[in-house]
């Protein structure tokens, strides 16, 4: 029956049915199903086809644009429920995320804002297609001890590099941890930029941000 349930939320999302998609999250929620088996099992899985489908050809902008609608609307629904199930650590550090320049992919980069704000980490979500200059003022502006940075292209992770940089630049490097993510990273990038991690879903970048910072 769960099974059934994700299997459907994922071709909801194939299928480009939006609605459909918010409707059989709610029945999941309400089956008892957890929100984060409804987005590991359920959405992501959507996600990837769509998005294997677009690389081939067979599908194109407007199907991503259309899956990522069901996406947002069903996590929209579950984020209450994540934050609800988390145990809030007292001040587990300030985090400043958000997607690179040029970069305009949000989904898992708000996913993993969602689940450091739910496990106590003060969070400055800046957004997508966010300026170098801006990651750099708001780790000032902020006392931030962890950035998070998001990349979902192979042309945008490079802007990772930019901003350790900018950070170095303004003297800001040793007082704030950086952690990547997004589907083209990977800890060899990470090393190779002189980053402090590289996480490949959301419970992994809670567990990377704990670790950096203890
Ligand atoms: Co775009 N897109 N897209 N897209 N899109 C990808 C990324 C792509 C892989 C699809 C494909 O070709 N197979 C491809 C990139 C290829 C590459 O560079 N190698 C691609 C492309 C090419 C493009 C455009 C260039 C298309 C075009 O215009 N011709 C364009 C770029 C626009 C831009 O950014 N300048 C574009 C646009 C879009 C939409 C706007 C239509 C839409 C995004 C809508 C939105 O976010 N509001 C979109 C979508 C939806 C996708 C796919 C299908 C799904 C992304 C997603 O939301 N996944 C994607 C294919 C794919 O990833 N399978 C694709 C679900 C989400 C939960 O996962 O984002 O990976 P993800 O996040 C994960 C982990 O990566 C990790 O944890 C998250 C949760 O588990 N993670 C972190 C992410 N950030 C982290 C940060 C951390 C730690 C972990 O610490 C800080």
């Amino acid at each position: 029956m769960s099974n059934e349930l994700l299997n459907q939320i994922t071709n909801s999302l194939i299928e480009g049915d939006p609605d459909q998609t918010v409707a059989l999250t709610g029945q999941a929620l309400a089956a008892g199903l957890e929100p984060l088996t409804i987005i590991n099992q359920g959405l992501v899985p959507g996600m990837d086809e769509v998005g294997a489908r677009f690389q081939v050809g067979e599908y194109f902008l407007p199907h991503l644009i259309i899956a990522a609608k069901g996406m947002e609307q069903s996590m929209a629904l579950l984020e209450p429920e994540l934050r609800a199930r988390q145990q809030a650590v007292e001040s587990a550090g300030t985090v400043v995320i958000g997607t690179v320049h040029g970069d305009i992919h949000e989904i898992g980069k708000s996913l993993v804002a969602t689940m450091l704000s739910a496990s106590g980490f003060k969070v400055h979500d800046l957004g997508v297609d966010v300026p170098t200059s801006t990651f750099v003022q708001k780790v000032r502006e902020t006392g931030a001890n962890l950035l998070g940075l998001s990349a979902l292209l192979t042309t945008t992770m490079t802007v990772q590099r930019e901003v350790i940089e900018a950070l170095r630049e303004a003297g800001l490097r040793d007082q704030v941890k950086v952690i990547l993510g997004g589907a083209p990273v990977n800890q060899e990038w990470s090393d190779s930029i002189g980053a402090d991690g590289y996480a490949e879903d959301a419970v992994g970048a809670i567990e990377l941000a704990k670790r950096v910072l203890a």
